[in-house]
């Protein structure tokens, strides 16, 4: 269970990330590890493909950071985690939101030798909800270090305006192009912090935090799953589409399907029905 304390929302507001100790057990760790080779060989225990599966297995270069966008439509394991009830309540809890509902989930692969993914700000992907505002909680499947491609956040960025999004998110030749701009208009010197946390920890940022990861250049994998959350009142953007996420919206009507974007946590108590 995930229990906030003061010194984690201190950390939260002053720095736009804030550590959580110990959300995942051993056993969940190694049952998550082991659906990292299924899915990206598109061996989906649903039968369900993911929104966005952005490698795969003998196509894609062994260079790239692979990532897959909803894997918790595809398997139950992620499901069970990125969909946890303490997650979208403290998401909510740190941003003052009355609920949090899961906007999308990434699962994170990067094997040693992988190349970076460009630093960057979640908020500048959301136009296609209002508000455009999300809250992350990335959980590591590894023991995470400054050489082997951990998250690193840009500490105290939350307060910069939203940028658009960033040039090249994959693979970048200098992962740091548009944080560079982007510190350059706030008038400072990034404070560039590399997340160096025990496997089964998380960390909470904010949508507008800056941050990406560099190369994996230990001998590791480092793994991720990942829960980015919206608040439960977010809805479809009237005009503004996502190619992908503005699918699931229905005809005359901007309400996010609880099927799709289920409500994790509300503070009435409310959580979508259909999740355990
Ligand atoms: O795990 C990473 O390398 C990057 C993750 C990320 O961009 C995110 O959590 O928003």
């Amino acid at each position: 269970m995930i229990e906030l304390t003061e010194d984690h929302k201190q950390a939260f507001n002053r720095d736009g990330f804030a550590i959580v100790a110990g959300v995942l057990d051993a056993e969940t760790i190694e049952a998550a590890r082991a659906k990292f080779p299924l899915l990206f060989q598109g061996k989906f225990e649903t039968g369900v493909q993911p929104d966005e599966w952005n490698w795969r297995e003998g196509r894609d270069s062994d260079q790239l950071t692979r990532q897959i966008c909803n894997g918790w439509k595809a398997d139950r394991t992620v499901a069970a985690i990125v969909l946890r009830e303490d997650i979208g309540r403290a998401c909510a809890s740190l941003r003052g939101w009355p609920g949090a509902r899961i906007n999308q989930d990434n699962v994170i692969w990067k094997p040693p030798g992988s190349k970076p993914l460009g630093f960057h700000q979640d908020d500048s992907y959301q136009d296609w909800i209002s508000p455009t505002e999300m809250m992350t909680c990335w959980i590591t499947l590894d023991d995470t270090t400054a050489s082997g491609g951990t998250i690193e956040y840009v500490r105290g960025s939350h307060t910069w305006p939203k940028a658009p999004p960033i040039a090249q998110f994959h693979a970048p030749d200098d992962p740091l192009q548009d944080l560079k701009s982007a510190a350059k208009s706030a008038g400072v010197a990034p404070d560039i912090i590399p997340i160096e946390i025990p496997a089964g920890s998380a960390v909470f940022h904010h949508g507008r935090t800056w941050h990406g990861s560099r190369d994996n250049r230990g001998e590791a994998p480092r793994r991720s799953l990942i829960a980015h959350c919206m608040s439960s009142e977010a809805e479809h953007h009237p005009t503004n589409v996502h190619t992908v996420y503005s699918r699931y919206k229905r005809q005359g009507s901007l309400e996010l399907d609880e099927s799709f974007f289920p409500i994790l946590w509300r503070e009435d108590g409310y959580r979508s029905a259909w999740l355990p």
